[in-house]
């Protein structure tokens, strides 16, 4: 079609969509994430793909339900015989070298890429950088796959620019170690990047060179970026990712009192560049770090609902904890700005790490740029569902990873999954 040039005017009407990832059919519990505490207290349990996938679907669900935009991206293609063949692996390797090719971990989306809204950049184009995942070896294969679809799904050039991950010995998670502060989604924004310090006993997956290249290849101005370390003893908790402690939405912070390494002066450097920072901060007193990381209290969605209230969409396990539930029933009685707390059922997702803040990407933009294929409405969440519960493995034991007749079952799934929803391309 013709070229027209992009609205120079501010007519783009942009705000925040929620792109989450769709369980796909390999998903199973193998154990591979050192350092992710759930990923390896459930390493050899049986797994239900088709429960972990409707389960993110109600949650997509009930969040278009609250009047919120919703997106999806499709699980990539497993198992992976490029991986097994880059590795010589046959069915006599290392089990966790098979798992690896088979994880569904691209579910957890936001470690897709880190985005940088149009407000915050030199161009003016909404800026997506695929992260790199080097650190496991089951997550760095996802970024070349994963860039392929951000490039249809945003692939108007006018609104849009994917970047290449950054190079692989800086560790990068994308934006789950990202927050972003801002009046509203559409205005100019402060980003804060926040990285780890190798040498504790996990590893830490956010380099600080991978967050500053980030940073620079979006074209964000150095006077609005904020880098954090985080906190160590966050890490060698099970904080293997920032969004583990610590969400933000517009003028929140909602935090851990042991999120960051220097609490008080990470507080004061956003502060200095975005003086309505308001900070909800958790103390270790009400609720533990090991509590906060088991139910995944801050792997939470804060939203703005359309009535401009903020909600925090919860784990399920938050509720049958009594330290954390009594923190948020304190917080609701309060006068804060998070008025209301949604607790979601993503219990197939949780056991491996993942809670309703991984299964998302935030991507703030103009849905009209966007591929309405990769956008939600009821009808196509029902074309979803129905290939899920036909296609998708109900049950997989651990010993079927690496079986010719699982791996059938999986690609035909995926593949009735991408004709549904007319992405082939994809195949
Ligand atoms: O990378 N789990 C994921 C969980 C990612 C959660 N994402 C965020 N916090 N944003 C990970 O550790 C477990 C896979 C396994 O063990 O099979 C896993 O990859």
């Amino acid at each position: 079609g013709a070229l027209s040039a992009a609205p120079a005017d501010g007519q783009d009407m942009l705000q925040e969509i929620n792109f989450d990832g769709i369980v796909g059919p390999s998903h199973n519990y193998a154990g591979l994430s050192l350092g992710n505490i759930a990923s390896a207290s459930h390493r050899g349990d049986a797994s239900f793909p088709r429960a972990a996938a409707l389960q993110g679907i109600a949650k997509m669900l009930g969040n278009m339900e609250r009047g919120l935009a919703q997106g999806f991206l499709l699980p990539l293609p497993r198992p992976n015989r490029g991986l097994l063949h880059d590795l010589a692996a046959g069915p006599d390797s290392d089990r966790a070298l098979i798992a690896a090719a088979w994880s569904a971990s691209s579910m957890w989306t936001a470690n897709a890429a880190t985005v940088s809204p149009a407000p915050d950049t030199a161009d003016g184009r909404c800026h997506l950088t695929p992260a790199n995942l080097v650190t496991m070896l089951h997550r760095g294969q996802e970024w070349r796959d994963t860039q392929a679809q951000l490039r249809i799904a945003f692939g108007d050039t006018r609104h849009f620019a994917i970047h290449d991950a950054v190079p692989p010995s800086f560790g990068d998670e994308g934006a789950a170690n990202h927050m972003r502060f801002c009046e509203g989604h559409d205005a100019p924004g402060v980003e804060v990047f926040v990285y780890g310090r190798p040498g504790g006993r996990f590893p830490a997956r956010q380099h600080e060179q991978a967050s500053r290249a980030v940073a620079r290849l979006h074209g964000l101005d150095p006077a609005r970026c904020v880098f954090i370390e985080q906190n160590p003893v966050a890490i060698e908790s099970g904080a293997f990712h920032n969004d583990v402690v610590a969400v933000a939405n517009e003028t929140v912070l909602f935090t851990h009192e042991q999120a960051f390494a220097e609490r008080k002066d990470a507080y004061e450097a956003i502060r200095a560049v975005f003086p309505q920072l308001h900070v909800v901060e958790v103390p270790a007193s009400a609720v533990s770090l090991e509590e906060a990381i088991r139910t995944y209290l801050f792997n939470a969605q804060l939203v703005t609902l359309p009535t401009g209230e903020m909600a925090l969409i919860v784990p399920g396990e938050c509720q049958e904890s009594a330290s954390v539930w009594a923190w948020c029933e304190h917080m609701l009685a309060s006068n804060g700005p998070i008025r209301k707390v949604i607790p979601v059922d993503v219990r197939q997702s949780m056991a491996n790490g993942g809670g309703p803040a991984c299964l998302r990407l935030r991507v703030v933009a103009d849905p009209a740029t966007v591929d309405a294929r990769f956008l939600l409405d009821e009808a196509k969440a029902q074309r979803i569902e129905s290939v899920i519960a036909e296609m998708w493995p109900e049950r997989i034991e651990p010993p079927e990873i690496g079986t010719d007749r699982l791996a059938v079952q999986v690609i035909e799934a995926r593949e009735a999954l991408l004709s549904a929803l007319s992405l082939d391309e994809l195949a």
